[in-house]
């Protein structure tokens, strides 16, 4: 589909119209992390922030949802502060999309979606907190995110700070593997773990310099090998919080999970908002932390890969 068959289903925001029409590099924001991820009012303030750092930089940004059915590719302020505020959005994945935008919904857009809609807009990059995965115990649950197929298939680029251990990492990994998604840490060897710059997990390509990676995206496309690539961006150490308190409360984040039947698309918000309650609300501030620290590699990789 075409952007002005799309004009059916899509809105793109004026400035980001324009920065398409004079080549200029913009970046996709998700809006789960905003209508789920955090409270109000540190939600809207964190967004906000978010969309200042990249026009600092000289990068549109656009913040990706689906507000009354309409796809969202860039918000203005006040449709922020609905996605921030209102309790009638629904957090959308890729299956419930179609189904969002046909009953004119509203609808919170994951990493999965929002690399759908930067893909169908045309932008190469999105900056999120943390991506998706593979769930521990998927073995028997079979909690796969749709963000990891999302990856694997459209050919967007996200900057995360990793993923947290709620999930099981190891097999996040392997299941990017197979579906050919190179995940390469910046300045760094590991793949870090959200909150905290070390996994364990040792990952196979450090890359020091967001021009090279602008490089690997163009490369990889240019071959037609399609699919993301995942940017790695361990949270800055003076953010990062302690190891062992964090995984102590995913250990009990987890365990109430399993106490109340908690399962599908209830789970990683439950166990997210868990961790924010264990900790006392210092797992929201290196959130906010990490995600203005991804915004701001994302701002140069755009910026570089505007160039290619
Ligand atoms: N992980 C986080 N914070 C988040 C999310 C994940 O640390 O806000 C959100 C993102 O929008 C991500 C989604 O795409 O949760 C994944 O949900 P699920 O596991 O249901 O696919
Ligand atoms: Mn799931």
């Amino acid at each position: 589909m075409t952007l002005s068959n799309l004009k059916a289903y899509m809105d793109i925001a004026p400035e980001v119209r324009e920065a398409f029409e004079a080549n200029k590099p913009v970046v996709a924001l998700e809006s789960t992390i905003i209508s789920h991820g955090m409270p109000y009012p540190k939600n809207l303030e964190t967004a906000k922030r978010c969309e200042a750092i990249l026009r600092e930089a000289g990068v549109t940004p656009a913040t990706t949802a689906i507000i009354d059915g309409r796809i969202k590719v860039g918000l203005s302020e006040d449709e922020l502060e609905f996605m921030a505020t209102s309790k009638d959005v629904i957090k959308s994945s890729t299956r419930d999309y179609a189904h969002i935008v046909a009953n004119g919904l509203n609808g919170a857009t994951t990493v999965a979606t929002s690399i759908l809609t930067a893909r169908l807009a045309g932008i190469p990059l999105l900056v999120t907190g943390g991506i998706g995965g593979v769930h521990r115990g998927a073995e028997t649950t079979m909690d796969i995110s749709r963000d990891l197929q999302e990856l694997a298939t459209s050919d967007v680029a996200v900057v995360c700070a990793g993923c947290k251990s709620i999930l099981d990492i190891g097999l996040t990994l392997e299941y990017l593997e197979t579906f050919g998604v190179p995940v390469v840490g910046y300045q760094t060897e590991e793949m870090p773990a959200f909150f905290t710059r070390r996994s364990g997990h040792k990952l196979d390509y450090r890359y020091d310099d967001p021009e090279k990676i602008a490089a690997l995206m163009k490369t990889k496309w240019d071959l037609g090998i399609h699919g993301g690539v995942v940017v790695a961006n361990p949270i800055p150490e003076a953010d990062a919080m302690d190891e062992e308190l964090i995984e102590k409360a995913i250990e009990e984040a987890l365990e109430d999970a399993k106490k109340q039947g908690i399962s599908g698309k209830e789970t990683t918000p439950f166990l997210l908002q868990r961790v924010l309650e264990v900790t006392g609300g210092d797992s929201l501030e290196s959130n906010i932390a990490l995600v203005f620290n991804n915004t701001r590699l994302g701002a140069e990789i755009a910026k570089a890969y505007a160039h290619k």
